[in-house]
């Protein structure tokens, strides 16, 4: 039996709904577009390079996390079946499968990412790496995609990390966990990392680090809608802008245009404007508070069963079971 199968649920129309989205996200009052667009290949890798960067604390934090509760968590679970969504270069995730092979539990992992090379990447280094191990890829949008997870093969672990829950509009993000509650059976479990709320001092260092790679990765954006849709977009014509909102509480990521000016997108028959200092939205990273999560977690039928966080408390793990009818 072969050990990797790829799903991919995005064959023929990823170029669809990135015509849409930027369509409805550039003609809008307030420019905005959807993060998930930033990940082709040289997104996804210019994230990871952010994940090393002194500034960007997240992913060592909740690393760090990991490495301390991961066989606590795994012991909790029962999983034998490791389902993560946005699941990139599965660098964390080799802690959670290292604590379910230690268990003698380690079945089937089964990442989705939207980003293809990631999937077939991570996928091929993991089955080396353990041995017996069954991957599933899926290719596809943890927002429309969900449906194409393959059956259960047992008890599940299904892993959302890194504060990616974070990049969600508030309304999405409730329907999201709704969904996710619908997908746990009796004995599976979530597991949410969240980036908890601290001073804007270190929140706002970590998105506007000093090597400029979150501006170049917030920028590739632009490089994306260009090669896709034909788009006159110059990367360098638009400054990188973040900046903690304190009262929505999270990072809102964008892209100021230094002057005014006219972008053509031939692809969807569009000419958009941008006035000099207009801004477009590329993301938002909400920051979280125990209660709030535990809050939302309740609001979509989920019960907090775990929370985890470091000395610091800048990062939160949480375990979560459907909640009892
Ligand atoms: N889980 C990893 C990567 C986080 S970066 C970590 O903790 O470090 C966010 C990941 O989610 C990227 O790999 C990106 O390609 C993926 N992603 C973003 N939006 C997505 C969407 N709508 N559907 C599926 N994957 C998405
Ligand atoms: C993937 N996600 C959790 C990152 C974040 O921190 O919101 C994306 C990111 N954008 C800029 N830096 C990191």
């Amino acid at each position: 039996m072969a050990d990797i199968s790829l799903d991919n649920a995005l064959d023929g129309d990823a170029g669809r709904t990135l015509a849409e989205d930027v369509r409805d996200g550039l003609t809008r009052a307030h420019k905005e577009l959807p993060p998930k667009h930033l990940y082709d290949s040289r997104g996804a890798a210019l994230f990871d390079q952010i994940c090393e960067l002194p500034e960007y604390y997240p992913t060592r934090t909740e690393r760090a996390i990991l490495e301390r509760v991961a066989a606590e968590l795994i012991a909790a679970s029962g999983a034998s079946e490791l389902v993560e969504l946005g699941s990139g270069s599965a660098a964390k995730t080799r802690l959670l499968l290292d604590a379910m092979a230690a268990a003698g539990t380690l079945e089937r992992y089964v990442p989705l990412d939207v980003t293809e090379r990631v999937v077939r990447e991570s996928a091929a280094a993991l089955i080396r790496e353990y041995p017996g191990l069954r991957v599933h890829g899926l290719i596809g949008d943890f927002e429309r995609h969900l449906g194409r997870l393959p059956p259960a093969h047992g008890p599940r672990l299904l892993a959302f990390l890194g504060g990616t829950i974070g990049n969600f509009a508030p309304t999405q993000r409730g329907r999201f966990l709704r969904t996710i509650a619908g997908l746990l059976a009796a004995g599976d479990h979530l597991l949410l990392g969240t980036d908890l709320v601290k001073d804007r001092a270190t929140l706002e260092a970590a998105y506007n680090d000093s090597a400029g790679i979150t501006a170049e990765f917030n920028r590739n954006i632009l490089r994306v809608i260009n090669r896709e849709l034909g788009a006159s977009f110059d990367p360098t014509a638009f400054d990188h802008v973040a900046v903690f909102d304190e009262r929505n509480e999270w990072i809102e990521i964008s892209l100021r245009a230094r002057e005014a000016q006219e972008v053509a997108l031939p692809a969807i028959a569009l000419t958009v404007h941008f006035a000099a200092g207009e801004e477009l939205r590329t993301q938002i990273s909400a920051k979280f508070t125990r209660e709030r999560v535990a809050a939302e977690l309740a609001a979509a039928g989920l019960e907090l069963v775990a929370w985890h966080t470091d000395a610091r408390a800048w990062f939160g793990l949480s375990l979560a079971r459907a909640a009892a009818a």
